[in-house]
């Protein structure tokens, strides 16, 4: 039987958090060595937010460096940008007649990008159709994201049914796959909110190539709460966020890290979590540094990952097109 489809991207709004690599990033390699692995830099994404086109262009490159530095071989993985391969923007409006705005309003990602700013822009209304896209063109089995993405997947899930039913069997229907500890990683400032490399605080979030001082400081001025009692609850959802990244970096389980920190303070807790993080990210952001300057071999990766890319997506749309009734060119 041949091997199960596994698709995923991240938008270059930012430089990658924690929160990225431990929700998402860090299962990619693994899967690779099991599944056809087809990982996308949504760079189509990223504008449904300003971007500074100096900036966009250098976050476009530096994420397919990390790709590459947590071991994703483009060899066995197909790695490209999202605007080199124009069929996810083709398929998109396609979609777009068969979804409901109504349906796209109930985003919860849409009802908080747009309540933060003044006007209220069609692409981040459209956002996840496109999402839909990527994923539908690709025939995927399992797409590896963090919990805010269950959303999206449903509707991704929806559409492809909708369509099936309506023009007969085209799509797969994709299945979710989250990680069992770290699927939502929070903000270092305020634990309601999750953490987001596009957050203004840079306190808010460690990023993956932050140097050793700054995850040091960064982690020791994150908020705690004045209990003083190292507990894994809801009730003390700052010192379970803690937790959960210690958990995620060492390999250990929140109970066993609860009880090694027994009847001790933050301050040690915070101490021993800040040399966790190190020691997980520092060999991948030493790696980031030597890659990100080869730009030739980056844009040989982005290259070949379109074409290879390209051939899949084509062989969906055309059948899209010829199941609607569009006269084949
Ligand atoms: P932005 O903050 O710019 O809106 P983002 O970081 O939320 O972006 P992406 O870059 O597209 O969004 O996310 C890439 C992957 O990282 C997705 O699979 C997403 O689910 C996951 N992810 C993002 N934030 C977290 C988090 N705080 N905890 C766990 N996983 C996360
Ligand atoms: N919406 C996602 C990023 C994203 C994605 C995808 C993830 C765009 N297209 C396809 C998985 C598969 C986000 O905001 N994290």
């Amino acid at each position: 039987m041949d091997k199960k489809i596994v698709y995923s991207g991240i938008q270059p709004s930012g430089t990658l958090t924690i929160g990225n690599y431990i929700g998402a990033l860090r299962n990619f390699p693994t899967l690779q060595e099991e599944y056809n692995c087809i990982y996308c830099i949504v760079d189509m994404h990223a504008v449904t937010a300003p971007q500074e086109p100096k900036v966009l262009r250098q976050h476009t490159l530096d994420i397919l460096a990390l790709y590459l530095a947590v071991g994703i071989d483009p060899e066995k993985s197909i790695l490209y940008i999202q605007s080199h391969v124009p069929q996810h923007v083709e398929l998109a409006w396609l979609l777009n007649t068969i979804t409901g705005v109504g349906q796209l309003q109930r985003m919860t990602q849409f009802k908080d990008k747009s309540q933060r700013s003044n006007e209220i822009l069609a692409g981040i209304l459209n956002y996840p159709v496109l999402m839909a896209s990527d994923i539908l063109l690709y025939q995927t089995d399992l797409v590896p994201v963090g919990d805010d993405q269950k959303q999206h997947i449903e509707l991704t899930r929806d559409l492809a049914q909708r369509f099936n039913s309506r023009y007969s069997e085209t799509f797969k229907i994709p299945d979710m796959m989250a990680p069992k500890v770290g699927a939502r990683i929070m903000s270092l400032q305020d634990p309601e909110k999750k953490m987001s490399k596009s957050d203004e605080d840079v306190n808010a979030f460690i990023s993956m190539v932050d140097d050793d001082a700054t995850i040091r400081r960064k982690v020791k001025r994150a908020v705690t709460d004045s209990e003083g009692v190292i507990r894994y609850s809801d009730s003390q959802k700052a010192i379970k966020n803690l937790i959960d990244i210690y958990a995620s970096f060492s390999g250990k389980n929140p109970e066993e890290i609860v009880k090694a920190y027994d009847g001790q303070g933050y301050g040690i807790l915070k101490e021993e979590l800040a040399e966790v993080i190190i020691q997980g990210m520092g060999p991948i952001r030493d790696d980031f540094l030597e890659i990100r300057k080869d730009k030739e071999y980056l844009e040989k990766v982005y290259r070949e990952g379109a074409e290879k890319a390209s051939y899949f997506a084509n062989k969906t749309l055309r059948k899209v097109y010829r199941k609607m009734g569009f006269i084949p060119r």
